[in-house]
């Protein structure tokens, strides 16, 4: 049995959870006070951070790390592109995410000087680009979709000046897998 060490609020485990539901695989929940981690987890983790993934005598932190795990170990559905070249750039998106929106997001959430300004200036570079992203779906939407969700959803921020983007967190959200993270969402925001 898999036990995923968790928590709701964060949207690196929110990526776990969603790949381990389109996978349709069992897993038990660890969940895991961020104000107050208990000192085992650094056994577990190093950093301290979750998603933490257990099988056994397997530990594996790091969400990026996890998903591709998760991707070998359960092939179907595929969530990676089979071309090598696609799923490298399905990489490279995935890669590049936590030093751009990701970093912008929480520099906005704590309330940073810039933050407005730099989550602005990520979503517009998002909204440009997103019609040039393959249309299908797989570990790069997995990636950032949780992020949206949360700015929508949590944050209260308006993502109306980001058509494409809105639209297409819609769309993800009609996937069962990203309607039940949205779900979880909405009982933080409650
Ligand atoms: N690079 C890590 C980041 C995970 C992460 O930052 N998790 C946050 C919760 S959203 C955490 O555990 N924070 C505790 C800390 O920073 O000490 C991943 O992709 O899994």
């Amino acid at each position: 049995m898999i036990t995923l060490y968790d928590a709701p609020r964060c949207p690196y485990c929110a990526r776990v959870r969603i790949v381990l539901a389109e996978k349709g695989v069992e897993y038990e929940t660890v969940e895991i006070d961020l104000a107050a981690r208990p000192d085992w987890i650094y056994e577990k983790n190093p950093l301290g951070k979750v998603p933490i993934l257990e099988e056994g005598a397997f530990v594996l932190p790091e969400s990026e790390v996890i998903m591709e795990y998760l991707e070998e170990r359960y092939p179907e559905p595929a969530l990676l592109p089979a071309d090598p070249v696609e799923r490298a750039l399905v990489r490279l998106v995935i890669h590049r995410f936590d030093t751009n929106l990701g970093d912008s997001y929480y520099a906005f959430r704590r309330g940073d000087e810039h933050g407005a300004e730099r989550l602005a200036h990520c979503l517009s570079f998002f909204e440009r680009n997103i019609g040039r992203w393959p249309d299908r779906y797989g570990l790069a939407e997995i990636a950032y979709v949780p992020w949206l969700i949360r700015l929508r959803d949590l944050l209260g921020f308006d993502l109306s000046a980001y058509p494409a983007l809105l639209d297409r967190l819609e769309r993800l959200c009609e996937r069962p897998a990203v309607a039940a993270e949205a779900g979880v969402v909405a009982a933080l925001a409650t």
